[in-house]
């Protein structure tokens, strides 16, 4: 009996597609390619399961165009590229990638918190561009991250993790805004304090940003919330692109609104704003949060157990829209 055919829509690690291979007749993309939706759409013809990244968008076009689908495995924990209504009302499951990445988006988190506050990424451009010719007393002033307010939006498990970091490692106030409130329980243990948006713009000396992408969530930090920002203070992005305004976040860095921002994600990235690259008091990566190689591979691991899961066993482990399960 021939095997189910799945795609594989990016370049992963070759144990992942072995692993595949073992239940699959798998088609990959190892050279990479950034595909267009029509070829993407063109290659799925026949599939029934695709592992995809935060990149590949599947919509109702998609869907229409690809009946014998049946999952979608994302190795990420956002899934703002899935239109998970169209999904559901294809029969399509979508999985993503939780917890296994949490700590080490944390730990990037708080590195990136610690490099713009510090002013470690400016600083060092200036020392191999050849211009430190002598110590100065104002040199590269930051601000201190131990003893000060952070806060966070968004109070998932990445953004109690940051929490964490900061209480207990760096002896800082905590407050932090969500959708929901935590338990009393999880709130002493992340020693965080829940305060509306408001006031957390307008008390916090570092913010950072962890919340999922949704049309709701889309520009959560503009103008209007820079305004309410301490000129001092840094904001930290390391959610999706889209939740910040980069052009209003670009022209208040320019005008030392507030004192710097480290950016993670960007609208429209790989794209960045030109002007964000032009302002020396912003660090900017590309989107490497979960970058370390063993939980990019617990991330393919459980991307690649989630079609196993489904396609095989009829288990899938995180679903993001169960409704489909119910519906089989
Ligand atoms: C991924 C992420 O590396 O998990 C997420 O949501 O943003 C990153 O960890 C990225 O989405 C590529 O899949």
């Amino acid at each position: 009996m021939s095997k189910p055919k799945v795609l594989v829509a990016r370049a992963i690690f070759p144990e992942s597609i072995e692993r595949l291979a073992q239940h699959f007749e798998v088609e990959s993309n190892q050279a990479d390619e950034v595909w267009s939706k029509a070829q993407l759409i063109a290659r799925l013809q026949g599939k029934v399961g695709v592992f995809t990244t935060g990149s590949e968008r599947i919509d109702a076009e998609l869907l229409d165009a690809c009946p014998g689908l049946k999952i979608c495995a994302n190795m990420a924990v956002g899934y703002n590229n899935f239109d998970t209504d169209a999904m559901t009302a294809h029969g399509v499951l979508g999985t993503n990638a939780p917890d296994v990445l949490t700590e080490t988006t944390a730990d990037f988190g708080f590195a990136l918190l610690m490099a713009t506050a510090r002013r470690i990424a400016e600083s060092e451009h200036f020392l191999r561009a050849g211009q430190w010719q002598k110590w100065a007393y104002d040199m590269f002033s930051g601000s201190d991250i131990h003893g000060s307010t952070l806060g966070i939006i968004g109070m998932g498990r990445i953004g109690q993790g940051i929490a964490r970091r900061g209480a207990h490692g760096f002896g800082m106030k905590v407050i932090y805004h969500n959708r929901s409130r935590l338990d009393a329980a999880l709130e002493a243990e992340c020693k965080a304090s829940y305060v509306g948006k408001d006031e957390l713009l307008k008390t916090a000396d570092h913010v950072v940003l962890v919340v999922p992408y949704t049309p709701a969530s889309h520009h959560t930090i503009g103008a209007a919330e820079i305004a309410l920002m301490k000129p001092t203070a840094t904001l930290i992005n390391i959610a999706r692109g889209g939740i910040v305004d980069d052009a209003a976040l670009a022209v208040a860095l320019k005008e030392k609104r507030i004192a710097a921002a480290g950016l993670d994600v960007f609208e429209g990235e790989p794209k960045v704003h030109p002007d964000l690259l032009t302002v020396p008091n912003v660090v900017l990566t590309p989107h490497i949060a979960s970058a370390t190689v063993p939980t990019r591979k617990a991330m393919a691991d459980l991307a690649v157990d989630n079609l196993i899961g489904y396609l095989v066993n009829g288990k899938p482990l995180t679903p993001v829209n169960p409704a489909v399960l119910a519906k089989n």
